[in-house]
């Protein structure tokens, strides 16, 4: 086994998920600011040390995905590195640089980053990752997205692999198709799938070890403005349906972004998806909204109380663990 496949292995297994709190500083800052709590660097490093020191990291978590400013600073005397690896969790680093204008298309994005990656990369390995995260978005509508969209975005993620796996880590690959708009759920069945192939082509092209990577893909969705609904089953044979056609049987795992869904969908979801998986892709959880957000709430009435915000996030970590192994019920996310 390849130490890039074991490192993919040990972060996604036997129920652990990842936790995504690589918020850059200004999405931290909406996040924040929506519950009233100004958006110091003292504050973000408080919230996000109260998540990383909770007992159930140690049974959960398998990867913590870190932001720039996050991964270098320290907590009552350890760097968050240090923290993370000492609850068994492998720390991890986006690397990317934002979504910004794809020059001649309209409304769509190309992300950045790729400028000085190599040696940003050998720097966040002295620093302690030893895996990293690269976000492409894509909208839905008529004429997105568009070819030069999905072509693009899929370069810059070969690109990045390569240069990830060059440096000893594992890259986490994320096209992110978003829920925003009116679509129906097939149309999200159709662009997703065109979309992680053109991803998957790219990385075949640009020779990555396909054991070494995780994917990070949205779970197949109707638009959040289409008035439609769907059962959980449905969207769960739709899922595994676009990712056993699209995906190499090489890849280890699937890691899901949550994507707006509330903390019950998302974990509802990931359970029924595991349930009705017959493939040997591993299923679990990247998520960062659907894993903070009531901890978030919570600890915002009182930044001191930090038992019970653990006991909040734990719990939604147990709850995304079960699902992870299709163990989930309704009666234990009550309990
Ligand atoms: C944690 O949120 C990340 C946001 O990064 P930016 O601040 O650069 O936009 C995001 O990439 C996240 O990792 C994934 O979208 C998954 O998060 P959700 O909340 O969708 O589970």
């Amino acid at each position: 086994m390849s130490e890039l496949n074991r490192i993919a292995l040990k972060i996604i297994s036997s129920g652990k998920g990842i936790l995504a709190a690589d918020e850059s500083n200004g999405t931290m800052t909406k996040r924040l600011e929506s519950v009233n709590v100004k958006s110091s660097e003292e504050n973000r490093l408080k919230f996000r040390s109260i998540l990383f020191t909770s007992k159930n990291m140690m049974d959960c978590i398998g990867g913590v995905i870190l932001y720039d400013e996050t991964i270098r600073q320290t907590f009552e005397g350890k760097t968050i590195p240090e923290i993370i690896t000492q609850t068994g969790a492998i720390p991890g680093i986006k690397v990317d640089t934002g979504a910004k204008k794809l020059a001649k298309s309209e409304n769509e994005k190309i992300t950045e980053g790729l400028d000085g990656l190599r040696e940003r990369l050998k720097n966040y390995y002295n620093l302690g990752a030893r895996f990293t995260k690269w976000r492409a978005v894509y909208t839905i509508s008529d004429q997105f997205p568009s070819k030069l969209a999905v072509e693009t975005n899929a370069h810059a993620l070969a690109r990045y692999s390569a240069l990830v796996q060059e440096a000893g880590m594992v890259p986490i690959v994320e096209p992110e198709v978003l829920m925003d708009g009116k679509h129906s759920i097939e149309d999200c069945f159709n662009k997703t799938s065109e979309v992680i192939k053109k991803c998957f082509d790219a990385l075949i092209f640009q020779k990555i070890d396909l054991k070494g990577v995780i994917l990070k893909p949205n779970m197949i969705l109707p638009g959040s403005n289409s008035n439609k609904k769907y059962s959980t089953e449905e969207i769960a044979n739709l899922t595994l349906k676009c990712l056993m056609n699209s995906v190499p049987s090489e890849v280890p795992g699937i890691a899901f972004l949550s994507g707006g869904q509330t903390e019950t969908e998302a974990t509802k979801n990931l359970d029924t998806i595991n349930k009705l998986n017959k493939s040997k892709f591993i299923m679990t959880y990247s998520y960062g909204r659907a894993l903070q957000q009531s901890a978030l709430k919570y600890w915002s009435k009182n930044t001191n109380d930090v038992s019970g915000t653990q006991k909040i996030f734990n719990h939604r970590a147990k709850m995304c663990s079960m699902a992870a192994l299709g163990k989930w019920t309704e009666q234990i996310e009550k309990a």
